[in-house]
């Protein structure tokens, strides 16, 4: 599906750089990343099949851009997880999966590639499949499938490969077309987060995506966190005015009543509240060279809610890379390390399980104008379990 011109765009730039035409610049954009062979920003990629259309992020792999890869790895409904069949898994293949797993991301395609390297050979791939088939297990990730291919000679991307016909499962593509569309969150109660306020006309306009549930003119809205209740005015759907929007539309409503609405209010059903709290467990990656220490008090947002926590209790340090358990109850976290948290917030937030509302079950820590953390709000499934020891068979 590439455009001639993107094609002798990679050919010429490879030509330039005294290499083999080298496909991975189709998302290595980045001059630096070309040069030095690494991706280091996020990129998308657009394609489609005749099952569905696909955005495909790309997320770098190496240690250093973790944040990109959370960044990239957060807006995702599935992952592909590419393992070198040469090196086998390396700590960047259990960090990754790990964050895969710490943002609820359950449906991932395992692909070994590089397979022209070993020969296209049947027993080195069962070796390392055996490898990250455990691994996932064990951190409750099933791969859908467990691929073997060549990116770089196509085999098993779009067809069935000549050189590997011991393998019987699917080709990458026909495994795209067999993951699960994310359900719509439609069904559940409203949650709509304030993003902003435009003053049109004498007008407020309260804009922001509808992140639960669906809301329609006229419909009665409670406003969270002040409580106070009105009515739905108008919808708009800029250039034109809606009756009704659901989950996932990006609106602006007026409201029937003289309220001040600010960024950070949510609005819900009035018979349908979601709990307000100011007290909540979650687990974070600490991505930051400066530590993170029991007491600190550190800004946080979660949907468009902006808000100060405070770390009232660090109850595990867990090392990202092997899943072990370095400390409980830790008065710190450095770099890449994962935690279980114990925060307090200095405002009531509305707070929901990831699994629940995805939106308003993740967050991120600021500090400095500096993303610092991300994290999830612990669902019922987030227990000991998930942490346990992984020991390489
Ligand atoms: N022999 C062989 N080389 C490959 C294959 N796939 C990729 N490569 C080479 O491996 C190198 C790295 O490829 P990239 O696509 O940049 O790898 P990456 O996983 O995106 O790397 P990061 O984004 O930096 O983590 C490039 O030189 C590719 O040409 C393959 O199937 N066979
Ligand atoms: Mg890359």
């Amino acid at each position: 599906m590439l455009p001639p011109d993107k094609i002798e765009e990679i050919k010429k730039s490879s030509a330039e750089l005294g290499r083999e035409t080298e496909f991975a610049y189709l998302l290595d954009h980045l001059e630096e990343e070309r040069r030095q062979g690494i991706t280091i920003d996020t990129t998308q990629v657009f394609f489609k099949t005749e099952r569905r259309e696909y955005v495909i992020i790309d997320a770098p792999g190496h240690v250093e851009f973790v944040k990109n890869m959370i960044t990239g790895a957060s807006q995702a409904e599935a992952a592909v997880l590419i393992v070198d069949v040469v090196e086998g898994i390396r700590q960047q293949t259990t960090r990754h999966a790990y964050i895969l797993s710490l943002l609820g991301l359950d449906q991932v395609i395992a692909v070994l590639n590089k397979m022209d390297r070993v020969g296209y050979d049947q027993s080195r791939f069962n070796a390392v499949k055996y490898d990250v088939e455990n691994f996932l297990t064990s951190i409750h990730v099933t791969p859908t499938s467990c691929i073997p291919i060549s990116a770089l000679r196509g085999d098993n991307i779009t067809s069935r490969s000549a050189d590997m016909k011991w393998y019987e499962g699917p080709t990458f593509l026909e495994s795209l077309d067999t993951l699960k569309n994310t359900p719509s969150p439609a069904i559940k109660p409203l949650l709509f987060p304030i993003q902003d306020i435009y003053e049109m006309e004498e007008q407020r306009i309260a804009v922001g995506r509808i992140e639960a549930g669906e809301l329609h003119v006229r419909q009665a809205v409670k406003v969270l966190p002040s409580g106070e209740t009105t009515r739905i005015q108008t919808i708009e759907k800029f250039p034109s005015r809606i009756e009704k929007a659901i989950a996932g539309e990006s609106i602006g409503v007026t409201i029937e009543d003289p309220l001040f609405l600010n960024r950070g209010d949510v609005l819900c059903r009035p018979n349908a509240q979601p709990a307000l709290t100011d007290t909540f467990e979650a687990t974070i990656i600490w991505l930051s060279k400066s530590e993170l220490n029991e007491s600190d008090r550190i800004g946080m947002r979660c949907a468009t809610q902006e808000t100060t926590a405070k770390v009232q209790k660090i109850s595990e340090r867990i090392d990202s890379s092997t899943l072990d358990i370095i400390e409980k109850d830790a008065d710190k976290l450095k770099n890449l390390e994962v935690g279980r948290l114990l925060l307090e917030t200095k405002k009531p937030m509305v707070i929901k399980s990831f699994n629940d509302v995805r939106e308003f079950g993740r967050f991120v820590f600021v500090r400095d104008n500096d993303i610092c953390a991300g994290g999830i709000i612990a669902s019922e499934e987030w227990d000991e379990e998930r942490t346990t020891h992984y020991h390489r068979p």
